[in-house]
């Protein structure tokens, strides 16, 4: 093939894109409580070891690029879109009131806000720092977004604790810092309830989000698990008011199955919204879009969640990679996200009321029947051949995935 000017790049890459078929409308798409996050679309490739490959790209085309592909929600960062030393002056106000306007123009909502509590030097000792000024300018912080969540009309408020631990040993005091970040997240609480009580709006349900590593070396609240425990220490003064929000590869990072971590939150009532993406096992945070690295377990991951009903946000939380363009990001990388989850969210609909799962899960669930219920080689003998039912449904899964239970075949 010879070199394609630059100029016929972007033609290719659409062309190849329609190719692929298999998208849905944006009408489709907003049906589904899928949210964009600006700082998703507006990561310029930097990292550590990188330098940025894309340009900065404002909040207000982000707005407009969300609606056009379907995305129907837009979550951020408060320091995304208002510089930090603009937090709380007359300049917050006037973006605030832009981000309005453009969200009322495109016809999105805002779902989510969220306290950066992890980039600016200020957080160098976390958001529960010893010092009280930190603190207290934390708390400050905290009360600021839970205000301009109301102001946007925002449900959730998002907590990633990242800072939240030490990179030398002894350094801290866990129990302390513990403690205080427990006073940061109620004074968000009663911010919201007083804010709330005004507007005569409902209160924000206010997520916690673990990781497990970076960007301290040690964090100290690593996992969704816990989070559950630390809100139910005690040290909460609206327990009630905060929750979980998991992130799919967070809890994959630390080698759980996130299956299982996420029902753990919903049997504590504790899902309430998601962070989705894809990546490995013990690697870093290489936020991949969902469905690309393990397309199996999310097909799992959305039966679970339909199974039980989970209706809370699922938060695009990834990053386009470094080798797509600033106009891949919106031609190809958000479009193809949120289609392969429509895609994922249909399989699993599928799963659920597929005749052979559905008759082999009854089955286990019915055992066997031994001639003796007390003698133990009797109830193995009794569920012997029934326990192979396992094995099958993993291969039903994996047909519904790759399309064979619809009758795609391939030649031998
Ligand atoms: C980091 C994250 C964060 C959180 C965000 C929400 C930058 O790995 O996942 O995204 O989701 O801070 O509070
Ligand atoms: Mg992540
Ligand atoms: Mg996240």
């Amino acid at each position: 093939m010879a070199p394609i000017p630059v100029n016929q790049q972007r033609a290719l890459v659409d062309r190849l894109t329609t190719a692929c078929g298999s998208a849905y409308r944006p009408e489709t798409r907003r049906k589904y409580f899928i949210t964009g996050p600006q700082w998703a679309a507006a990561y310029e490739g930097h990292a550590l070891f990188h330098a940025p490959t894309r340009k900065p790209v404002s909040f207000e085309e982000v707005i407009a690029k969300y609606a056009e592909i379907g995305i129907g929600y837009w979550s951020t960062h408060d320091t995304d879109v208002i510089p930090t030393d603009a937090i709380g002056t007359a300049k917050q106000d006037e973006i605030v009131g832009r981000i309005k306007q453009a969200l009322q123009t495109h016809d999105l909502k805002c779902s989510m806000v969220t306290t950066e509590t992890f980039h600016h030097a200020v957080w160098v000792g976390s958001p529960a720092a010893e010092s009280p000024q930190v603190r207290e300018y934390a708390a400050s912080r905290l009360r600021n977004t839970v205000r301009i969540g109301h102001e946007l009309g925002a449900s959730y408020a998002v907590y990633w604790p990242g800072s939240l631990g030490y990179f030398v040993q002894g350094a801290i005091d866990e129990i302390k810092t513990l403690q205080w970040y427990a006073d940061g997240l109620n004074a968000a609480c009663d911010e919201d309830i007083r804010v709330a009580a005004q507007l005569g709006r409902p209160t924000l349900k206010h997520c916690m989000e673990a990781k497990p590593f970076e960007p301290q070396a040690e964090i100290l609240l690593p996992t969704s698990d816990a989070m559950l425990a630390f809100i139910a220490s005690g040290k909460l003064t609206h327990p009630e008011m905060v929750g979980l929000n998991p992130e799919y590869l967070h809890e994959l990072m630390w080698g759980a199955a996130p299956r299982a971590a996420l029902a753990r939150a919903l049997l504590a009532g504790k899902l309430w919204h998601f962070d989705i993406n894809d990546g490995y096992r013990l690697k870093h945070d290489v936020d991949i879009a969902v469905g690309l690295v393990n397309p199996l377990d999310w097909l799992n991951v959305l039966v679970l969640l339909r199974s039980y009903n989970y209706t809370g946000p699922f938060n695009l939380d990834y990053k386009p990679p470094r080798t797509t363009s600033n106009y891949g990001v919106f031609a190809v990388s958000f479009t193809t996200a949120v289609d392969r989850f429509i895609s994922l969210w249909e399989m699993a609909g599928e799963a659920m009321s597929d005749s052979i799962i559905n008759e082999a899960v009854q089955a286990l669930q019915a055992g066997g029947s031994p001639s003796d219920p007390k003698d133990v080689n009797s109830i193995v003998e009794a569920n012997r051949e029934l326990l192979t039912l396992h094995e099958l449904i993993a291969h039903r899964l994996f047909q519904i995935l790759i399309g064979q239970h619809r009758g795609r075949t391939f030649s031998l």
